[in-house]
């Protein structure tokens, strides 16, 4: 039979309130902890995949490039999931674009596995829920479980090696007054990757032992929070608990920090706009970039304070996302080159 099986994908990044850092399954990609963020509307991947006989063999390009050996073989890997479950071992042709504001260096392993798991479950008609998806999604990138969902979404930890125990889920909408601003410093890859930093922290950071426990309480603190919808506790919450793994970072033996000058410009900034009594809160990554939690309502007024300092293109305006939704290929990006 000369079936093929073909679904485009749109997936939203997101930016963890409480973070994802450390894995206790290097395999399985199963984490230290549980995590919880906020999915993104401004910043996506589109994917498509075919998986066809009359493909000669399996290709991935990103950004319309074509991929080397070494990611194709990264990504086939993951794919090899989804063939082993459906049964369906055709070759597959990917195509995938990061929809990211030129030159934002945001470009995440979250909307990108996000998208390419909803996009194969369509494909294969696996039918999976997307709680059950995001157990394959994490063997892909951790953080993607969660841009499976729209609004604010948790990640469970799970419990023992059980792949099926750690999966993510939607905590709450998110339809209300909140949106994030993300100051681009510095649009290069990162110098440590995510994988590499959090290992080594495990490793070799005396402070990570505290990490766990921290992470429980602001979790509880931080569900309790959104239940209320108190965005200021919230990104109390949020900003202690990025702040706490960043230290662990720089605990590490030999130390690492994403930090550049610019960072710290933007997060005294922050601080003074909230002396002013506007209500912002800052978060950072495994990378210099730092994203403001404030009320959507009142984000362009931030926007015009960080002007003050920054580009107008390096800031970056968000609502909350939603879940991943396929897209016609008809008058998208996918197809305009
Ligand atoms: C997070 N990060 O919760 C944390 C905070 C970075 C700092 O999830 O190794 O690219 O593929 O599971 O998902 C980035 O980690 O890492 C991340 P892997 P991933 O958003």
């Amino acid at each position: 039979m000369n079936h093929q099986y073909h679904s485009i994908y749109r997936a939203h990044t997101n930016i963890a309130l409480i973070k994802y850092w450390g894995k206790r399954d290097q395999e399985l990609y199963l984490p230290m902890t549980s995590s919880l963020s906020l999915t993104l509307e401004s910043l996506y991947t589109d994917t498509k995949v075919l998986f066809s006989p009359n493909l000669k063999n399996d290709t991935f390009t990103l950004n319309y490039q074509k991929q080397s050996q070494e990611e194709t073989k990264k990504i086939i890997r993951f794919v090899d999931l989804f063939r082993k479950e459906s049964g369906i071992h055709l070759p597959v042709s990917i195509e995938s674009i990061n929809h990211v504001p030129t030159a934002a260096g945001l470009a995440s392993s979250a909307s990108a596995f996000a998208a390419l798991s909803a996009a194969i479950n369509d494909a294969l008609q696996l039918n999976f829920s997307s709680e059950k998806l995001s157990t394959f999604s994490r063997q892909g990138s951790g953080s993607s479980t969660r841009s499976l969902f729209g609004g604010l979404a948790m990640w469970h930890r799970g419990y023992g090696h059980h792949s099926d125990s750690s999966y993510a889920e939607e905590i709450d909408s998110a339809d209300w007054d909140i949106g994030m601003l993300i100051v681009v410093i510095n649009s290069q890859q990162k110098k440590i990757s995510s994988r590499i930093g959090m290992q080594h922290t495990i490793e070799s950071s005396p402070f990570y032992e505290l990490w766990p426990r921290e992470v429980e309480q602001d979790l509880d603190q931080m569900l309790q929070a959104i239940k209320q919808r108190d965005i200021d506790a919230m990104g109390r919450i949020a900003e202690h608990n990025a702040m706490k793994m960043h230290a662990t970072m720089l605990a590490a033996n030999p130390s690492f920090n994403y930090f550049e000058p610019k960072t710290l410009v933007a997060i005294n900034k922050v601080q003074q706009m909230r002396d002013q009594g506007l209500s912002c809160y800052y978060t950072m990554d495994a990378g210099p970039n730092v994203k403001i939690l404030c009320p959507f309502s009142q984000i362009e007024q931030i926007k015009k304070i960080l002007m003050e300092d920054f580009n107008e293109d390096q800031l970056i305006i968000s609502l909350p996302g939603r879940a991943p939704y396929s897209i016609d290929s008809l008058g998208q990006p996918l197809e305009t080159r």
